[in-house]
This record gives C-alpha cells, sequence and structure tokens, in this order.
C-alpha cells in the first residue's frame, strides 16, 4: 500500500479518463468524465460542437478543464492517496490544437488551490476552442500542403502523411484566415497531448516526438521543423512568428518535463516530486498498452478502423500514416485510418437479421453467414471470387464517396468484371465485407511485414485486436485467414482503456527506466499475457493465405478502376 504510483490521462472526444497503475502495470483505480452526460454549461453534441455549413468540428477548451478537476476528485473519492503518484502522463486525441494568449503561462503558474481550473482558465485563450479530428474544413489548405513540395507523395516523404483535414498544419493555416485577429493573440499552440502535459506541470508543455508527426509540418527524417511547411501553415503572417508559438520538440519520448504545479499538490495532496511525463497522441499511446512487438499488427474495430504496428521501416505513402514512435528513436508508428468498420458491417448484420426476421442487434446470424461462407464467396475453384466495397461513409482508403460496389474476379484469367452484387445476397455480404476490410490492411501493410519464421511468407506474428468488434471470434477467424498472423489472433483484454493504460505504461517506463532501458524490455518484463490478452483465433493457414494473395491482386484493381471512375 505504499509503493508508487502513476497516472495515465486519456482526453478524447467524448471523455476524459484517468487510469491508475502500480509499478506492476496493476490497474489500482479508474475514474472518467463524459462530456456530454456530465458537463454543465457547454452545447455540445458528442462531445463536440459543429457548423456543418463549413464542415467545422470543434471542441470548447474549458470543458476539458471542468472535467479534470472532476476526474481528479472522482479519483480522490474512490480512495487514491495522490502523495503516492511518481509521474503522470496522457494520451489526447491527435491533431487537435490548443490556441493559448501571452497571459496563459502566468495564470498557469498562480492557481488558486480553493478554485478549480476552467474559472480560472478560462480566459488563458487566445481562441475558446480546438478544431476535432472530425473537422473537414480544410480542403483549400490541404491542396496547398500538398502542393507545396510538389505533390503529395513528396509531402509524405518529409511529414509522414499527405495532407489530412485533421492536420494541424493545415488548420492553423485556416485559422490565421479565419481568425488573423486571434492568431495574433496567440503566444502558444499545444496539441491536446501536450495540453495535458501543460495544466500538470503549470507551464507549456513541448509537443512529443510522436505526435507532433500529425501536422504536417514537422519533417520526420531529418528531426526539424521543415522551413517551407511552418512558412505555408503562417499564411499572411511572418513564419518568424510562428515558430516560437510551436516550442520545441524533445527526442526522447519519456523525457521529464519537470514536477507537478503547486496548484495540484496543494488541492489533491500530490507530491511536489512527482513528475511530468511527455503526454503523446492516443494512436502512439494505444500500441503502448501491450509490449507490441516488431512485426506484431494491432487492429482496433471500432466505429472506424485503424491498424498499427511499430516497425523500424520509413515506407511513407500517401495513402498511410508514419509517425515517430513515442518512446523508442530509430522506430515508427505506421497506421492506417479508415472511417468505415464496425458502422458498414452492422448494415450488413441488419439486412441478414432482417431477411431472417431475427432479432435486430443479434450477431448470431451474421456470424453463422460468415463462417460457413467459404473463402471470397466461392464454392469451388469454378467460380470466381467475390469481392466488395461497403462504405456507408466517404472513405479515406481509398478516397472513393460513399457507396457499395461488387465486382467477381478470375485469378486464373486475370479478368474483373463488375457485378450488381453478390450472388446470394445478403448471406454472402457477411463473408464478403469482413474480407474487403481486412483485405484492405493486408495490401497496405505488405511491404512492412516479414516472414516470422521459417518457411512462412511475410505476415505478422500475432495479430491483436481491440475495441468494440474484437468482442466477435467470426471475425477474428476470418481476420487472421486473411492478415495471417504465424502466432494466432488475439484479443487485448483491456475493455476501453488501452489508450489510457499505454500512457499510465509511458510513465512508469519514464521514471522507472534503468540508463538505456527501452519501453518495449521494461513493459515485456513486466507484462503478464495471461491477464491482458487472449488468444481467440488461429491466424495463418496456408490454404486460405494463398487464395488471399491472389485475390489482392484483384482487390488493388477494383480500388484503381473505382478510382478513376470517380475522376480521383
Ligand atoms: C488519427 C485520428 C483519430 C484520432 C481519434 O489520425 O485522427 O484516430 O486520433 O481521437
Amino acid at each position: 500500500m505504499s509503493g508508487p504510483l502513476y497516472i495515465g490521462t486519456d482526453l478524447s472526444t467524448q471523455q476524459l479518463k484517468a487510469l491508475v497503475v502500480d509499478s506492476s502495470l496493476k490497474k489500482v483505480y479508474e475514474a472518467k468524465f463524459d462530456f456530454d452526460a456530465d458537463a454543465t454549461g457547454y452545447e455540445i453534441k458528442k462531445g463536440v460542437m459543429t457548423n456543418e455549413a463549413e464542415g467545422e468540428v470543434y471542441a470548447p477548451v474549458a470543458l476539458w478543464l471542468q472535467a479534470m478537476d472532476t476526474v481528479l476528485a472522482r479519483l480522490k473519492d474512490a480512495g487514491l492517496d495522490f502523495s503516492r503518484v511518481k509521474g503522470i502522463s496522457g494520451a489526447g486525441m491527435q491533431h487537435g490544437s490548443v490556441f493559448w494568449n501571452a497571459q496563459a503561462e502566468k495564470m498557469l503558474g498562480s492557481l488558486d488551490p480553493s478554485q478549480g481550473l476552467e474559472k480560472q482558465l478560462q480566459d488563458a485563450f487566445a481562441h475558446p476552442f480546438s478544431p476535432n479530428w472530425q473537422d473537414a474544413s480544410t480542403q483549400k489548405e490541404c491542396d496547398e500542403f500538398d502542393a507545396v513540395l510538389g505533390d503529395e507523395t513528396e509531402l509524405a516523404k518529409v511529414t509522414g502523411s499527405k495532407a489530412h483535414h485533421r492536420f494541424t498544419g493545415p488548420q492553423i493555416l485556416r485559422y490565421t484566415r479565419k481568425h488573423p485577429e486571434a492568431y495574433k493573440k496567440t503566444h502558444r499552440i499545444t496539441l491536446v497531448s501536450s495540453w495535458l502535459a501543460t495544466i500538470f506541470r503549470g507551464k507549456f508543455a513541448p509537443f512529443d516526438i510522436s505526435d507532433v508527426c500529425g501536422m504536417n509540418l514537422w519533417d520526420i527524417p531529418n528531426g526539424r521543423w521543415h522551413p517551407k511547411l511552418l512558412q505555408l501553415a503562417s499564411g499572411q503572417f511572418p513564419v518568424d512568428e510562428l515558430r516560437p508559438k510551436l516550442g520545441d520538440v524533445p527526442e526522447d519520448g519519456g523525457a521529464h518535463l519537470g514536477s507537478i504545479s503547486k496548484y495540484f499538490v496543494d488541492r489533491y495532496g500530490f507530491s511536489s516530486d512527482c513528475e511530468i511525463i511527455a503526454s503523446t497522441g492516443d494512436n502512439p499511446s494505444t500500441i503502448l498498452a501491450l509490449p507490441l512487438r516488431q512485426n506484431d499488427a494491432l487492429v482496433s474495430l471500432g466505429t472506424s478502423t485503424t491498424f498499427l504496428m511499430s516497425t523500424p521501416q520509413y515506407k511513407p505513402d500517401p495513402a498511410t500514416h508514419f509517425f515517430n514512435s513515442p518512446t523508442t528513436a530509430g522506430l515508427y508508428m505506421f497506421m492506417l485510418c479508415y472511417k468505415n468498420g464496425g458502422l458498414a458491417r452492422e448494415n450488413v448484420r441488419d439486412a441478414i437479421n432482417q431477411a431472417t426476421s431475427i432479432e435486430q442487434n443479434s450477431w448470431q446470424q451474421f456470424d453463422e453467414n460468415l463462417l460457413s461462407v467459404k473463402e471470397l464467396a466461392r464454392d469451388d475453384e469454378s467460380k470466381t471470387m467475390q469481392l466488395g466495397l461497403y462504405f456507408p461513409r466517404p472513405e479515406i482508403i481509398p478516397n472513393l464517396p460513399q457507396g457499395e460496389w461488387h465486382y467477381e474476379y478470375d485469378p486464373k484469367s486475370d479478368k474483373l468484371s463488375k457485378s450488381e452484387k453478390v450472388r446470394e445476397s445478403p448471406k454472402e455480404d457477411a463473408r464478403v465485407i469482413v474480407e474487403s476490410q481486412m483485405l484492405s490492411l493486408r495490401l497496405r501493410s505488405r511491404e512492412l511485414v516479414n516472414s516470422p519464421g521459417e518457411g512462412l511468407p511475410p505476415q505478422p506474428r500475432r495479430v491483436y485486436v481491440v475495441g468494440g468488434g474484437s468482442r466477435n471470434k467470426a471475425i477474428a477467424k476470418v481476420a487472421g485467414e486473411v492478415l495471417g498472423g504465424s502466432d494466432g489472433v488475439w484479443k487485448l483484454d483491456v475493455g476501453e482503456n488501452a489508450c489510457a493504460l499505454g500512457s499510465a505504461y509511458k510513465a512508469v517506463w519514464a521514471v522507472e527506466r534503468k540508463e538505456g532501458e527501452t519501453f518495449e524490455d521494461l513493459i515485456g518484463e513486466r507484462w503478464d499475457e495471461s491477464q491482458f490478452a487472449e488468444k481467440i483465433a488461429d491466424g495463418y493457414n496456408k490454404d486460405s493465405y494463398e487464395k488471399y494473395g491472389q485475390a489482392m491482386k484483384g482487390f488493388e484493381r477494383m480500388e484503381r478502376e473505382l478510382l478513376k471512375e470517380h475522376g480521383r
């Protein structure tokens, strides 16, 4: 009852969560604040405000201050002895920026512990809102970012990603245009992650080495701000004014940024030597929830689909994202981020249930179909493979509008032809949709995976699944058949906590590491697999893996044809 404790926080679109772990990585306390359910005084829906006419999505920053005090008070009520907390790190939704004014740092440093943060810091911002990652208002700015170094491929080479609406550089450029007066008053810009560290530290905290890669401003191969991109983001204002607003970026993801601000010591009873550790983005933090080895893949099956890998290879491409590893120099996080995932699968499930008059939300029939229909929905090899794309929302990968498309592919003759729907609809849709989501992941990660053992084709060693869809073992089975996974498909059993846990583990590592000890080594030693992960499917199966290898050719051509058809 006296050992050190560590706090990890997760500030996401709809809630602020805090988890407390001990040195053995065991979770000992947890508290959260749901923005829609718990906040007072803000006109928000699902944590954000929207201006549909301009595609804007943004959050009131003061709301997060209300959340911060409440979450800490809830931890206190739960019995946490704050004096045992030796380190705090955090995870913030990626890309969102906060615009602080020139008085902010003074306010941060002189907070009265008898009053809350919201009341005392509401005037610390040059602009009261933070653009959210769902924002789509920056098409013009993205076109400028993609063009400034030549084309989107060049931008991806330098910053790890082509221009995206949500990325902070295009957002800052739009801010200079839409709110020039507020921009002039902006003394410092933090990301959501460095906002968290700033609050705890009571001084501006730098960006972390991973989350800075979500801005389209950081030159990843050279480890510096890219001058031309900073110039572009400054808009009508001198570039020399933007540079100090951004600050420096420490290379060490475990850097100690200083001790906790006096406000938290006096108000909650933290020890004054509690260290603030760089906070990172929510996706980089998610890969820290387990000792993810090189050549392991993590698939998050939520409303959207995210695919994450930790890799020493930097192979940027406009369709994917590369970030620096949040902890380990020389490693990168590879990410695929899709808009369509769970919702698209639910639509198919609903159609199946309607056709068989089964209870609406049950996955039973969907799963039965998924497992009984053969690979690529063909009964035998004399039939064509059935391929499809199911996008109830406009997709990022590939860049196609909302729609559903079906194709048939004969691998022997390499003939691809369009069709109306699957041969047996909606039964076979269950198989075709899950395969299509997994084929897209396999296609885009094929250059990064290596052979995990003698005689095995390149594929991940393990595929970990998280998020709502990870409860479905039928989906996991098909995921393994398509993606491989020589050591199987594993469900990461940490509920919705992966991201907050990752940041708590980062704090453990940063404070307790020995000289030169990597995150992977320290967490790998302490992580009790039997407690946190469960093998739910076999993974690699030679026969299926080869069939999907053939199908991938048709899949790639299908995407290319559709992109051409849509003038993309
Ligand atoms: C990643 C992205 C989202 C947010 C979610 O690029 O925009 O995953 O990080 O919070």
